[in-house]
């Protein structure tokens, strides 16, 4: 299927280093994640996307941040610009400067002090931003991040959405193809959704809502038969990734990749 959300050529990526249980959970209930397996999953991702001739940059582990292979909520990149988060979670808030190095070929603009964001909250659609407020994003970090991508774009929408019930924004609610939204029902939100179709996936499959457009292929979390029945409406290329391990610690399939 042709469509019109953003077309991305690189990938920019960071293994998980060997003492990735240690970073931020609430999902206990799981299990302790188990490296190797971890290992296997994030190798498979990162060959998939290599299947699509991106040109994928995938860099060292680093242990001084246990949830740093979650390189998408330090950084969030529209166009040309590469906003540089800082999160509302102390543990993980200078693991954007150590990105910086990697996206020179982009305008880097950082948050103001009171800002605080994790690209986790920040669903970028065909035709705007949502910006989930949470526990790791503010009312400033909207803000800041509206006045640098309309650097980009002057006339870009960027709402705020109030939600509830998942970590981030797009850990239950993301873009399947333009103005539709698929959606994991554990996340509650009072926003007006209308200007799109909002397809909510059965309870016990709503962790694949964090699906992934990649020009034309989707990715989408292994075992939801559900939701990729959903998704075949829109996509004839789709890649399933066993995920399980990363779900453990609270990270879906699009906070393993930066995208652009
Ligand atoms: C955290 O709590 O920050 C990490 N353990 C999980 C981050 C997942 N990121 C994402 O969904 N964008």
């Amino acid at each position: 299927m042709t469509h019109l959300l953003p077309t991305f050529t690189h990938i920019l990526a960071r293994r998980p280093a060997p003492n990735f249980a240690d970073g931020l959970t609430d999902s206990t209930h799981l299990g302790v994640p188990d490296y190797d397996n971890a290992l296997k999953q994030y190798n498979t991702y990162i060959q998939a996307l290599k299947d699509l001739n991106l040109e994928v940059l995938v860099l060292p582990a680093d242990d001084r941040y246990p949830d740093g292979h979650f390189v998408e909520d330090p950084c969030v990149i529209f166009r040309d610009v590469a906003f540089m988060c800082r999160s509302g979670a102390e543990a993980r808030a200078e693991e954007g400067e150590s990105l910086k190095p990697y996206l020179s070929d982009l305008r880097i603009i950082d948050p103001d002090d009171d800002a605080r964001i994790d690209g986790g909250d920040v669903l970028i659609c065909a035709d705007r931003i949502l910006v989930g407020l949470s526990h790791r994003t503010n009312q400033a970090g909207v803000d800041a991040l509206r006045r640098a991508f309309q650097t980009a774009k002057p006339d870009l929408i960027v709402e705020a959405v109030n939600f509830d019930g998942v970590l981030h924004l797009k850990s239950g609610l993301t873009e399947l193809a333009p103005n539709v939204l698929i959606h994991d029902p554990a996340l509650t939100t009072n926003a007006d959704l209308s200007w799109a179709t909002v397809i909510t996936l059965p309870a016990e499959e709503g962790y694949a809502a964090d699906v992934m457009p990649v020009n034309d292929t989707l990715f989408i979390a292994k075992g939801y038969p559900a939701a990729v029945k959903v998704a075949r409406a829109y996509y004839d290329h789709i890649v399933e990734l066993d995920m399980s391990e990363f779900q453990k610690m609270d990270g879906g399939l699009t906070c393993l990749s930066l995208r652009y």
